[in-house]
């Protein structure tokens, strides 16, 4: 639902002209603004996963506990989770360090205003605390953090987890077997050239996002989560080289 209050959709164009040099790509003023159309005409399933820790947060969101959003941009899951904990006493707690995202996250969560308090913290996750948490979403966010910073950040969620929390991790992945890689790599730039990317902008965006979003396979992430201490591992949903995990505590 939309109200005069909700931010205005901007179409994602940055890559849509040839440019000179491609700096790398950074969660910047430019990237915010355009952020919700980005996101959903690049990641196949994004609306289905958002939908569904919506879901997952319900069955899982503990009274008086913490539900976490880490890298929440825009704040669709914490949206998609606040819709579902009515009553439960919960507070969501939406971190990112990109200054341009808490702002237009903040925008988008007063547009919707609701009973579940949100604490909006502008921050990297690697550095902040945790505590008391039932429910903690990695929406597309692990991919970002340098590689030996991801298992310290994995134990210490898993540490201030109660339970019988979960934590629902969605990545772009990779796969070992060449083939796969290449078919699935093939498919994505399929899906978005039927979202109306072109050519020129996939391939731009491909080169400015490289060693900035590292992907790893399912396997590296379902060993990782197990050594950091959760239970039981599971993929609930993929699409192409897009999958999202639930990890029991
Ligand atoms: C969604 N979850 O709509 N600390 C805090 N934030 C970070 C860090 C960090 N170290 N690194 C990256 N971010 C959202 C989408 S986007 C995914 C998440 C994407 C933030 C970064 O600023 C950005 O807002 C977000 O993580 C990743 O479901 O662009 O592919």
């Amino acid at each position: 639902m939309t109200n005069d209050r909700t931010p205005e959709r901007n179409r994602d164009d940055i890559y849509a002209l040839p440019l000179d040099s491609l700096t790398a790509f950074a969660f910047d003023e430019k990237v915010a603004r355009v952020f919700p159309d980005m996101i959903e005409r690049s990641v196949p399933g994004y609306a289905s996963i958002i939908a569904m820790t919506g879901v997952l947060a319900d069955r899982y969101a503990q009274p008086n506990t913490r539900c976490y959003d880490l890298g929440c941009s825009w704040g669709a899951s914490t949206q998609a989770m606040r819709r579902h904990l009515d009553g439960r006493d919960c507070t969501i707690v939406a971190v990112d360090n990109s200054p341009a995202m808490i702002e237009q996250c903040r925008r988008a969560l007063a547009a919707e205003p609701h009973a579940t308090p949100v604490e909006l913290i502008e921050g990297d996750l690697t550095a902040i605390p945790f505590e008391n948490a039932s429910v903690v979403v990695l929406n597309f966010t692990l991919q970002f953090v340098p590689l030996a910073e991801r298992a310290p950040l994995l134990q210490r969620i898993a540490q201030a987890m109660r339970p019988g929390g979960v934590l629902i991790l969605s990545e772009k992945i990779c796969f070992e077997d060449p083939h796969l890689q290449q078919l699935n790599s093939e498919l994505h730039h399929a899906f978005k050239r039927g979202n109306g990317y072109s050519d020129l902008e996939i391939s731009q965006k491909r080169t400015a996002i490289e060693n900035v979003l590292v992907p790893e396979t399912i396997a590296t992430h379902q060993q990782r989560l197990r050594d950091a201490g959760f239970t039981s591992v599971d993929v609930w949903f993929q699409c192409f080289n897009f999958a999202s995990l639930v990890a029991l505590r």
